[in-house]
């Protein structure tokens, strides 16, 4: 595994600092590469940790080689497919403990545009949460299928009525978070284990208050590899939302409002 610490004199990105971009994969080899190459050439002053939960593929192996030739390459492997919130959680602590300022979250598949990053790095300067959102004026949704079109639309149609938060893109995984407002966000309490962790930390970082900000994205369909998503996650992704919106709904009615200033819950 490549290292940060110790010998490192940069700062990174001006008014966000030093900057990780996670990148969670499992089975990734036909796309490792190509992602790596992409994010060191659109941003080449960020770190990059590949968090790979054990790919039967090898592209963990092919991380390491990654990793060896470049020192802004690292690669955090861990003991089998435990899904996407856990690889992210674990990648947000790696990059706490070695004094990042902030971390990005980006699909390996090519889906997340690198080419994008230097947008999203930019509205950071004046956020804590920066969203790229297919959903906002300006994005761009590319060779995606009806059913996934339809299953982002109403997804995100659904958080948006239950969870009350405003905002176009509170499922989309291509995201800046700076460390300092992460530290808000009770980290420990997250339950998600695949795709509703997108949704769980947006309702997270709306519930402390931080300042999010959306930036819209050109979001293109993997070309190689195949999706991880499953029933299951789709599953998990409804049933968590409904009972997060439940939740707001009964502490809303204890307190006898319709907002809590910690919850901000805004009733549909
Ligand atoms: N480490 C890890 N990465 C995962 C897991 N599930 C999905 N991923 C990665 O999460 C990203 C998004 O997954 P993908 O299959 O492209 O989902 P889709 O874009 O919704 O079809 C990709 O980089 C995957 O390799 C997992 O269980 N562990
Ligand atoms: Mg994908």
């Amino acid at each position: 595994m490549g290292e940060t610490t110790g010998t490192r004199t940069d700062t990174g990105h001006p008014g966000v600092g030093r900057v990780l971009v996670v990148i969670p994969t499992y089975n990734e080899a036909d796309n490792v590469a190509r992602i790596v190459a992409r994010v060191r050439r659109a941003a080449p002053a960020v770190d990059i940790l590949v968090a790979d939960d054990d790919s039967p593929d090898g592209t963990g192996a092919l991380a390491d080689a990654l990793a060896g030739a470049d020192r802004r390459v690292h690669v955090l492997h861990r003991e089998g497919k435990q899904g996407l919130g856990a690889a992210y959680l674990a990648g947000f602590a790696w990059a706490r403990e070695r004094g990042f300022d902030a971390v990005v979250e980006m699909d390996a598949d090519g889906s997340h545009a690198p080419e994008d990053l230097p947008a999203l790095l930019s509205a950071a300067r004046d956020a804590d949460v920066v969203i790229g959102s297919r959903w906002t004026a300006g994005a761009r949704v590319v060779n995606w299928p009806l059913r996934r079109l339809l299953l982002s639309r109403c997804g995100n149609l659904y958080a948006r009525l239950v969870l009350g938060m405003p905002l176009s893109d509170a499922t989309g995984g291509y995201r800046v978070y700076r460390l300092a407002a992460l530290d808000a966000f009770d980290l420990a309490s997250v339950c998600s284990q695949g795709y509703s962790f997108q949704v769980e930390l947006s309702r997270l970082a709306h519930r402390s208050g931080a300042r999010i900000v959306e930036v819209p994205i050109t979001f293109a369909e993997r070309e190689r590899g195949s999706s991880k998503m499953s029933p299951l996650i789709v599953a998990e992704a409804l049933w968590r939302i409904t009972a997060w919106g439940v939740q707001d709904r009964r502490l809303a009615v204890r307190r006898g409002l319709h907002g809590t200033p910690t919850g901000q819950v805004r009733w549909p």
